[in-house]
C-alpha cells in the first residue's frame, strides 16, 4: 500500500446522516481543508441516501477526496466502490468476507477490515486486508450495535503481534482521550462525530493532530 498509513492521521468517517443539520459536503470539505488524511463514505442508518442521489452524493465525495489527494474509502458497499472505482472499500465481521471484497476488487485497491480481537485481526491479515479498523476503542455514540470495548490492549496486542499492520482505533475518541490510543501504537485514529459534530472542523482537527505529537512524546 501506497504509505497510506505511513504517518499517523485522522481517518474521517462521514455519511449525509451524520451531518447534524449541515451540509455533509462543507462538513466533508472543512475536514479535508483541515488535514484529514484519509476518508471512507459511510451511508448507512435512517435517512441514509439510496439509488442515483447516493451515487451523486458519493461521487461528489471522491472529487473532493481527488482535490485533496485523499484516498476515498467506501463502507460496506462493494458494488458503490467498483462502480465509483473508489480507492478502496471497508467492510466488517457481519458484512462481505475479507477475502470476497479482495477478490472482487484486485489487488491494487485498499481493503480495510473491521476487528475486535487477536483472532479476527489474524484472519483479516490472511484475507488480505491493508489495515484493520480496531474498536470500539471507547463508547461510542456512532453505532447502535457497537461490540463491547476491545479498548486499548486490543491496539497494543494486535500491533505487536504484527507491527508492519495499520491499525486504527474506533470507538468513542476525541481529541481529549487519542494521545492514549497513539500511545498503544495505533496508525490512525477513526471518527465520526468528533469532527462532523464540532462547533469548528479546523480547530478539531488540529486538536487531534496536537494529540498525535502529545502521544508520540510518551
Ligand atoms: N473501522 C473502520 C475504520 N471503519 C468502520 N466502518 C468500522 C471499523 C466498523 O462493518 P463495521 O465497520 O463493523 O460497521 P459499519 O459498517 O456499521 O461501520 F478503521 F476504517 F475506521
Ligand atoms: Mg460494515
Amino acid at each position: 500500500m501506497s504509505g497510506l498509513f505511513s504517518k499517523p492521521g485522522v481517518y474521517f468517517i462521514l455519511g449525509s446522516q451524520n451531518a447534524a443539520g449541515r451540509d455533509p459536503i462543507e462538513i466533508l470539505e472543512a475536514a479535508l481543508a483541515g488535514g484529514i488524511s484519509c476518508f471512507q463514505l459511510r451511508e448507512k442508518g435512517a435517512g441514509a441516501l439510496t439509488g442515483n442521489r447516493l451515487l451523486d452524493f458519493a461521487a461528489e465525495c471522491q472529487q473532493l477526496c481527488r482535490d485533496y489527494q485523499v484516498p476515498f474509502i467506501v463502507n460496506d458497499d462493494v458494488e458503490l466502490a467498483r462502480i465509483l472505482d473508489a480507492d478502496g472499500i471497508h467492510i466488517g465481521q457481519e458484512d462481505m468476507e475479507a477475502s470476497t471484497a479482495r477478490h472482487l476488487l484486485g489487488p491494487d485497491k485498499i481493503l480495510g477490515v473491521s476487528v475486535h480481537s487477536m483472532l479476527e485481526a489474524e484472519e483479516a491479515v490472511r484475507s488480505g486486508a491493508d489495515y484493520v479498523g480496531m474498536g470500539p476503542v471507547f463508547g461510542t455514540q456512532s453505532k447502535a450495535d457497537a461490540k463491547s470495548p476491545a479498548g486499548i490492549s486490543g491496539i497494543v496486542a494486535v500491533k505487536s503481534r504484527y507491527p508492519e499492520l495499520p491499525v486504527i482505533g474506533i470507538g468513542g475518541i476525541t481529541p481529549d482521550n487519542a494521545g492514549q490510543v497513539w500511545s498503544a501504537g495505533a496508525d490512525g485514529v477513526a471518527v465520526i462525530s468528533a469532527i462532523a459534530q464540532a462547533e469548528s472542523i479546523p480547530l478539531q482537527i488540529s486538536r487531534f493532530n496536537e494529540s498525535i505529537k502529545a502521544g508520540a512524546e510518551k
